[in-house]
């Protein structure tokens, strides 16, 4: 550590910025060393660097950390190769609304536009994979430029922000300012309720629908709004689902809970039956949810005629693709106000139908439990991914955190675990689904919660994306179960082009791979299981034990999610 001392003997734009995170409540760095001035002081002020092997992966730690501690995710970076790695990250980041910051280190001022070494155009690079981004040139303004990207990442619409530091401009002098004093990285940083007179419209409408049904988006986590939620829901007695991204928004235990209602609602789906409950609405109130295509099941799944009460944060999400009445603000207030709202409405027709309503729904969940069973409970080898589920589902409880990445492992996770509380987080790259999320999801959610337990379900194809982050779980000591379906293709391309197609192209089966191998390799405990008893047993051992595991399960390479597109087509 002898070369930190000559960095902490005088106060630099290195130090500012560290003391600046510092106040921000930045606890953690996902770095790799660069910008090497920031990390050798970094420890001075409390910043713990966890190291990634890739930047895409590094980014997506900082998105599962944003989106468990409800904290900025910080990312560090090199400039050229580096930085144009993290465009895959801040893109899922930009639609799925996390804030994460990314520190970018540029070429020395002097030598800007001369063909540099690994120089490149960041701004450009980042104009659509940000909210903000911004070139900092000057010591005396660091603190404004830092409160300026932490504030535009967490106010508003959260999203990814990103600051880019010249090499020299970081070793320059600076003197620590001590001017600001207020902390902006957690998030909802603004809460802003909605128009209070559309509140009451909105009341007025939920008290006088025949079956007002509602649905939630992640928007309802990212708000932490879901204890209000469920006060709404007890108190206007109102059918709740969520999309993919909103799945644990309340409990899928309580009577009036409807389970994900989302694009995997086929033969075999346990929300399937649900379906009719939705469609019999003729109010919907969609909270937190950008209304894209998988949440909404390519816009078929709502019924037409339904009204509609659209609450989000971002303005340009109400009224996108579904007319609604406009309630423009942060989830949380704007249940908290409708709930209000609702104690001087005449609430009799919505209670006085309770009890049939949780009876159809009881009947409906009885029903998408027995379609889902016999898949559940198969004993088939190779594996059954919804029995894979099934034994996943009965050893965790309403703490564990579960990462999906993307693709099928996605589906299996949203519509095959159960959220037995409001507020159980179930992570899925929804935002742009992009394959390789799964384990440095998982990652950032075990630095963000070191006590609990994370698992993270993933596929083969999707996993050959971050294999290498399976050595930084290890080093950092970063413990989670790694549950890998293997069933040597790439399924969900596979089953998408024979549908579309009825034929795939050969880049979809690979040459067999020993995953389990992998994860002994870099230190952690590798398993494969071709049995139910075996997983059963693989479970166990990993959850009662420390470490890093990975159980490489072999599973039907025919088996699909009943996703409702491919339904009668293979
Ligand atoms: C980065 C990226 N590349 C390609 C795709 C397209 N894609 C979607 S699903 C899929 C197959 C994934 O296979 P695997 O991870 O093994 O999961 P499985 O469907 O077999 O369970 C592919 C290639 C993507 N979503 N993201
Ligand atoms: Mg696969």
């Amino acid at each position: 550590m002898l070369e930190t001392e000559g960095a902490r003997r005088q106060e630099t734009v290195a130090v500012n910025l560290a003391n600046s995170l510092k106040r921000h409540g930045v606890e953690v760095l996902f770095g790799q060393s660069l910008p090497s001035a920031l990390h050798l002081v970094a420890p001075d002020f409390g910043l713990k660097q966890v190291n990634y092997r890739t930047e895409n992966a590094g980014g997506t730690m900082a998105d599962g950390y944003a989106r468990i501690a409800n904290k900025i995710g910080v990312v560090t970076a090199q400039n050229g190769p580096a930085a144009t790695l993290l465009v895959p990250p801040l893109s899922e980041a930009m639609k799925a609304s996390v804030p994460i910051l990314a520190i970018c280190q540029e070429v020395d001022r002097a030598s800007t536009d001369r063909n540099a070494f690994q120089e490149f155009d960041h701004m450009g690079l980042f104009a659509s994979c940000t909210k903000w981004c911004r070139r900092v040139d000057t010591a005396s303004r660091i603190e404004d430029y830092v409160d300026m990207a932490i504030v535009a990442a967490t106010t508003g619409r959260p999203g990814p922000v990103a600051l880019l530091f010249p090499a020299d401009l970081l070793n320059e002098a600076q003197r620590i300012a001590r001017s600001r004093i207020n902390e902006y990285g957690t998030f909802p940083l603004d809460r802003v309720a909605p128009d209070p007179e559309r509140v009451q419209l909105a009341a007025r409408m939920i008290a006088e629908a025949e079956h007002p049904v509602l649905i939630a988006g992640g928007g309802v986590h990212l708000s932490k709004a879901c204890d209000a939620l469920t006060a709404l829901q007890e108190a206007a007695a109102l059918p709740v689902g969520t999309t993919n991204m909103g799945k644990g928004a309340v409990s899928e235990l309580h009577p009036l809970s409807l389970g994900v209602l989302a694009n995997a609602l086929a033969v075999g789906s346990p929300g399937r039956p649900m379906r009719p409950i939705l469609e019999d609405a003729d109010l919907l109130v969609l909270v937190g949810t950008r209304t894209n295509q998988n949440g909404t099941d390519s816009w078929k799944l709502y019924p037409e005629a339904a009204r509609v009460i659209h609450i989000d944060i971002d303005g340009m999400e109400v009224g996108r693709n579904y007319e609604a009445e406009r309630l423009v603000g942060d989830a949380r207030l704007a249940l908290i106000a409708l709930t209000e709202a609702l104690r001087s409405q005449d609430l009799s027709r919505r209670h006085a139908g309770r009890a049939a309503l949780e009876a159809r729904i009881a009947r409906a969940r009885a029903e998408g439990q027995a379609g889902a069973r016999p898949h559940r409970t198969s004993d088939a080898a190779p594996l059954r991914p919804e029995r894979v589920m099934a034994e996943i589902d009965r050893r965790i409880g309403p703490d564990t955190i579960v990462a999906a990445d993307a693709s099928y492992s996605s589906l299996w996770v949203t519509n095959f675990l159960t959220a037995t509380e409001a507020g159980q987080r179930f992570l899925t790259p929804r935002g742009l689904a992009g394959l390789g999320w799964g384990l440095p999801l998982a990652l950032g959610a075990k630095a963000a919660e070191p006590g609990k337990r994370v698992v993270t379900v993933v596929g083969d194809g999707g996993f050959a994306h971050s294999w290498q982050e399976l050595e930084t779980a290890r080093r950092m000591g970063l413990d989670v179960t790694v549950v890998l379906l293997n069933n040597g293709i790439l399924g969900f391309q596979k089953h998408a082009e024979l549908v579309k197609f009825g034929a795939h192209t050969g880049a979809i089966d690979f040459s067999p791979v020993d995953h389990a191998a992998i994860a002994d390799a870099t230190g952690g405990h590798g398993v494969r299981v071709e049995t139910p008893d075996a997983l059963a047993a693989a479970l166990d051992k990993a959850f009662a034990s420390e470490g890093v595991h990975l159980i490489e399960v072999i599973t039907d390479p025919d088996a699909h999610p009943p996703i409702t597109v491919f339904e009668g087509h293979i």
